[in-house]
């Protein structure tokens, strides 16, 4: 498929990662235990992503794959030679927080961590790859969850610009471009994975969560403000788990329903973007007794504090309704309790492929913020076969990039802006919600199963050359 000019010169084409499914290394040079170390594979990780889990410490009867993950922490110089033979503008990658803080709050960072980030981004620009860097991707140092339940606890606030402000000072000149909490909206579905929070016997969840979410917006202001005070040529932004809710039916009922389901992860944007809380937010506190404790600053750090662009992740659209015949039967099983959309595919895994929702999740976002966006996740996670002859031929992802990649391009040209495009996991890693191995995003196969077995070998895949060619021509041949 071949399109006319529609991304802009300079369009940041890339891959991401999130350092807990990929660098392994998990007690290495120093670095503490974190929530995500605590997610086992198989029927107990759903649980203990939602908050429900007493003993903060692995059970050697469990297979963590985020131990060892595809261990990235030592093979990164080749896995970066890799994304810089496809041609990235840019890349994607998290900072573990345990890894310059072990415990969260300890006096001085640790050295370690901090140089094994610098050397990162030094590898990084040696290839002319642009570091995009989210200063939290869902980890959290298991010591303040044992100490304050994360960021249920107000205390978080300042461990995390003190965090932040540590390293936004060390990589000043090697990163300018930040986001402060990944998809923070996973905050109201999997709490624990989101942001290591324990939802103990009795709690009133809404209470805890949003109390929480309040601690990270004041949290990412605050990040906000440092970042343009020690980078002022940085660019920093929140990021959402985003893909719009259509109403399964014209009903005004399920019209209504799919605007407030929408809004569930428009909160959080809206804090961020416009600077304050939305009408609809402080209706729904009132109409569910929820008392949000908040400072007398903290008004003006939400409003002096926004952020420059909005990232997201897209793999889906949703679909809500009020018919709970529909509720019973069609449950898409995504955590955002979408219910499945007759008119689209699905994945292997049950997640819905609507490549036009990508066009309107963008076209929705822009309208709403007109800010610059970031695509910064969006990719199809299968289970590859390796041929006789060992190649991978995945035509199928080829396939659902190719449409989404169009559909881009068609949002483009409806005037959305959109700064860059980095596919998540460029290479396979660990997949956060079931913790597989076997549910592969990359361009690059990764030899490691479910249960921790492999060589680690690296493997190009056919689609390693088709996205080095949609670099090569910005675009234009998909
Ligand atoms: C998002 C996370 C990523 C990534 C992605 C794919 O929620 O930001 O960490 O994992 O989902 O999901 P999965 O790995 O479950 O297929």
């Amino acid at each position: 498929m071949t399109n006319n000019k529609r991304f802009p010169e300079g369009f940041l084409w890339g891959g991401a990662i999130a350092a807990n499914q990929v660098e392994g290394a998990y007690l290495e040079d120093g670095k503490g235990l974190t929530n995500v170390d605590l997610l086992p594979t198989g029927e107990k990780r759903r649980g203990i992503m939602e908050g429900h889990i007493t003993d903060l410490k692995p059970n050697p009867e469990d297979f963590y794959p985020s131990h060892e993950a595809i261990d990235f922490y030592h093979n990164y110089k080749e896995d970066i030679a890799l994304f810089a033979e496809m041609g990235f503008k840019s890349f994607r990658l998290s900072i573990s927080w345990a890894r310059i803080f072990p415990n969260g709050d300890d006096a001085a960072p640790n050295e370690a961590g901090l140089q094994f980030y610098d050397d990162l981004f030094d590898e990084l620009r040696k290839h002319n790859i642009e570091p995009v860097v989210t200063i939290a991707h869902f980890d959290v140092p298991v010591s303040l969850i044992e100490r304050y339940n994360s960021w249920e606890s107000r205390k978080l606030v300042d461990l995390f610009e003190k965090y932040s402000i540590t390293i936004f000072e060390r990589y000043k000149d090697k990163v300018k471009y930040w986001m402060t909490f990944n998809e923070i909206n996973m905050l109201l579905h999997l709490p624990f994975m989101g942001a290591g929070i324990v939802l103990k016997e009795g709690a009133n969840r809404d209470q805890v969560l949003y109390q929480a979410a309040h601690h990270q917006l004041v949290a990412s202001a605050k990040a906000v403000k440092a970042c343009h005070e020690i980078i002022p040529d940085a660019q920093i932004g929140c990021m959402l788990a985003a893909g719009m809710f259509y109403p399964y039916t014209s009903n005004p009922d399920d019209v209504f329903k799919a605007m407030e389901k929408d809004r569930e992860s428009f909160f959080f944007i809206d804090v961020q973007s416009r600077g304050e809380y939305p009408g609809y937010a402080k209706r729904f506190f009132k109409d569910h007794n929820l008392n949000i404790k908040m400072e007398p600053e903290d008004e003006q750090i939400l409003k002096d504090n926004t952020v420059d662009y909005i990232g997201f992740s897209y793999y889906s659209s949703r679909t809500t309704s009020t018919d709970p015949e529909v509720l019973k039967n069609a449950t898409s099983g995504n955590v955002f309790g979408s219910v499945s959309n007759p008119y689209v595919s699905k994945s292997e895994w049950g997640w819905t492929i609507d490549p036009k929702g990508f066009r309107i999740t963008a076209n929705q976002l822009y309208d709403r913020y007109q800010k610059p966006l970031f695509v910064v996740e969006n990719g199809l996670g299968a289970k590859d076969e390796i041929n006789a002859d060992g190649t991978i031929t995945d035509d199928y992802r080829i396939d659902y990039l190719k449409k989404h990649l169009n559909e881009m391009g068609e949002a483009i040209e409806d005037g959305v802006d959109i700064i860059g495009y980095t596919s998540w996991g460029p290479i396979d890693i660990v997949s956060a919600s079931t913790g597989e191995m076997k549910k592969r995003y990359g361009y690059i196969y990764v030899d490691r199963d479910n249960e921790g077995n492999g060589t680690l070998s690296r493997k190009k895949k056919k689609s390693f050359d088709w996205y080095k060619n949609v670099i090569a021509t910005n675009g234009e041949e998909l």
